[in-house]
């Protein structure tokens, strides 16, 4: 039988288990990187294992999103990982390098291989062929720590793509825009996006990046595309072809579903506010006025993109009334982008130079002004990431951007009138490792160096046989960890501090929150019941472990985002299902539900019945926690279970 890109690599790195999707399965992991805002946590956390050394054959640790430096805080987290990196076996890419996602596809990622990363778009990696997973910081620790990487064996889902793309106003962004306008942002839960057909050849791997990277929107496990001669050519031109395989599916493989796209038809697409689903082609929305313009992100920063944003701006000045803020991806693009001069093209139009890092991406600098509109070439336009609550936040292509910028506003990219040039892809990249600091061979005289806000990860006790708790928010649809943990320029700087940060917990939604779980922590603990797809988003653990931190004791939803609920896990807490949803109708804020026989429930047929004591009803609810899953909840949480099997 003919086998797909997912299975073949899957089987090539299978430690236990058995391909049949939703059975448990173990894969060995090549690459593991942290980024800073969740490796300070993940590091902490494998520095608590007591082991001497990574145990993957590569481990990177970046710097890009806590960039601001207000204060002490983001530069003791650089120095911290800069130095357990140093102490534990790992690379470190220094500040200025750039965005972890941009930089490894240009440094390592290769064909055929697992990657792990504590950032939801690791997917990344997907463009250039490798299996590329964002995970929780804690997971990330463990399989620093030799263990193999566990997880649900998703569904695959062929994208067809046949066709080419309309260049060079339509890019690989509208792409991606226009799959999550057919999917919405719970279309991929579960699933693994595997891309083929005759149109996938009209894409370089920069393009199939940005389309594996915002896959991550999907709430898809990750996204790939196969790996053939754009993959050896890209390789080739940054001076990696060595890593390069030929990779693809079989004839007569087999996937759940075929989804076709035909690249021919797609139009510049843009997500409206507050949702990347929110998807409209632009020249449907046509003439909408503009404040701002945010060119950069892990999604559309490389030279490509650059390029062409700099075509559309030379000998144009960015329109009155509009800021243009541009990050370039990495080092290697801002460099590249300098020698050509086109970084002066982009100062000559007026726009905001940022350094190679998130940015406003996450809330860290370049907050738009109140009931302010901003376009991002970004990938999540959630309500008040931006630093601006009643900001309304679109997001496009960066062609789309640049054009939007120079006529202040919204208008079809094609009807615009301004140039653009086309694009031949580079046989070389520039290629200047000077900001990744290898390895050290001998570890022994390094110290690692903890500034005062990094404080050690808080572990919850084992898990009790009864949860009398209340519930302490209700919850819709689709929050995200943005909601439950917000990031920006105030909140980013806690991130080693969990007492501290969970001061914020909900902060945008209920600002009373934290005080309130503090409160009911005493008297047995908090429950937050949500809706679909809750959690979804980014990988950081801190929308589990502040929580946990606080005394909330299970999450009781309609469905759980992948990445939020290992993470829920991974810290104690439970992850509960309604059976019916009449049930979510029912509960009220300030319930309180009383859980009995925990312990063998979970283990038996996880079916519990809850006790309704404000309201005197009970209702039923379910987990779906494989064997693992299920000793890591009784134990507390992984470290404990981890530390509980190496006898620690
Ligand atoms: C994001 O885009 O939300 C982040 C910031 O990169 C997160 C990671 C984090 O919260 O540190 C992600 O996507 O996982
Ligand atoms: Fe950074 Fe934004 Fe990418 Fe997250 S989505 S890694 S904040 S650039």
């Amino acid at each position: 039988m003919g086998k797909n890109i997912i299975e073949k690599i899957f089987e090539a790195h299978l430690a236990y288990g058995d391909l049949k999707a939703g059975s448990p399965v173990g894969l060995r992991v090549d690459q593991v990187y942290t980024q800073d805002a969740t490796g300070t946590m993940a590091w902490l956390q494998f520095e608590a294992m007591g082991l001497d050394r990574v145990k993957v054959p590569l481990a990177v640790s970046y710097i890009d999103h806590n960039m601001v430096q207000s204060n002490f805080m983001n530069p003791d987290d650089h120095k911290f990982l800069q130095s357990i990196a140093a102490k534990y076996g790992a690379y470190f890419s220094r500040p200025g390098n750039g965005i972890c996602h941009q930089i490894h596809l240009e440094q390592f990622a290769a064909p055929g291989r697992i990657a792990l990363g504590t950032d939801s778009h690791t997917p990344t990696g997907g463009g250039m062929g490798m299996i590329a997973i964002g995970v929780g910081g804690l997971d990330a620790a463990t399989v620093m720590g030799g263990s193999p990487f566990e997880l649900n064996m998703p569904q695959v889902i062929k994208i067809h793509l046949k066709g080419k793309l309309q260049r060079p106003w339509v890019t690989a962004m509208d792409v991606i825009l226009e799959i999550l306008r057919r999917l919405t942002v719970k279309g991929g839960v579960g699933k693994i996006m595997e891309y083929g057909g005759p149109g996938a050849g009209d894409l370089s791997v920069p393009e199939r990046a940005t389309i594996t990277n915002m896959g991550a929107e999907l709430g898809a496990t990750t996204s790939i595309f196969p790996s053939d001669k754009r993959t050896k050519f890209y390789l080739s031109a940054i001076g990696r072809e060595a890593d390069w395989m030929e990779l693809k599916a079989d004839k007569g493989a087999r996937y759940a579903e075929v989804i076709d796209v035909d690249l021919s038809s797609i139009e510049p697409m843009i997500a409206q506010p507050h949702s990347p689903d929110n998807v409209v082609t632009v020249k449907s929305l046509g003439n909408t006025k503009i404040d701002q313009v945010c060119i950069g992100s892990c999604t559309n920063s490389s030279y490509q993109a650059m390029k062409a944003v700099a075509s559309i701006l030379k000998d144009n000045t960015v329109a009155e009334g509009v800021n243009l803020l541009i990050n370039p991806g990495s080092k290697q693009v801002y460099e590249m982008i300098a020698k050509e001069k086109l970084t002066s093209d982009m100062i000559a139009a007026g726009a905001r130079m940022l350094e190679a890092s998130c940015g406003p991406c996450i809330g860290m600098g370049g907050a738009p002004g109140s009931g302010q509109v901003s376009v991002r070439s970004f990938n999540r336009n959630f309500k008040g990431r931006s630093g601006t609550k009643d900001a309304s936040v679109y997001l496009a292509s960066p062609v789309s951007c640049a054009v939007f910028a120079v006529k202040g506003e919204i208008v079809a990219p094609r009807e615009s009138g301004l140039h653009i040039s086309s694009f031949k892809e580079p046989s070389k990249y520039l290629i200047n490792r000077n900001f990744i600091i290898p390895p050290k061979a001998d570890a022994s005289d390094i110290n690692v160096i903890k500034g005062p806000n990094i404080k050690e990860a808080p572990v919850k006790e084992p898990l009790q046989d009864k949860i009398n708790a209340e519930v302490l928010l209700k919850l819709g649809d689709n929050i995200t960890t943005d909601d439950i943990m917000p990031a920006g320029s105030k909140i980013l700087p806690f991130r080693s501090n969990i007492p501290a940060i969970s001061e914020f917990v909900f902060e945008n939604i209920d600002k009373t929150f934290s005080n309130r779980a503090e409160e009911a922590k005493s008297k047995g603990g908090g429950i937050i019941v949500g809706g679909e797809n809750y959690g979804q988003g980014s990988s950081r653990e801190h929308a589990a472990i502040a929580p946990m931190f606080l005394g909330i004791q299970a999450v009781i939803v309609k469905s759980f985002a992948r990445i939020h609920r290992s993470n829920l896990i991974n810290f104690g807490i439970l992850p509960l299902q309604f059976e019916n949803s009449e049930d979510y109708d029912r509960a009220e804020n300030g319930d309180q539900l009383v859980i009995r026989d925990l312990n063998a429930t979970i283990s038996g047929a996880q079916k519990y019945i809850i006790e309704n004591t404000t309201q005197g009803y009970t209702f039923t609810v379910v987990s779906t926690l494989n064997e693992r899953e299920q000793e890591i909840i009784k134990k507390g949480g992984l470290l404990p279970y981890t530390r509980a099997r190496s006898g620690m």
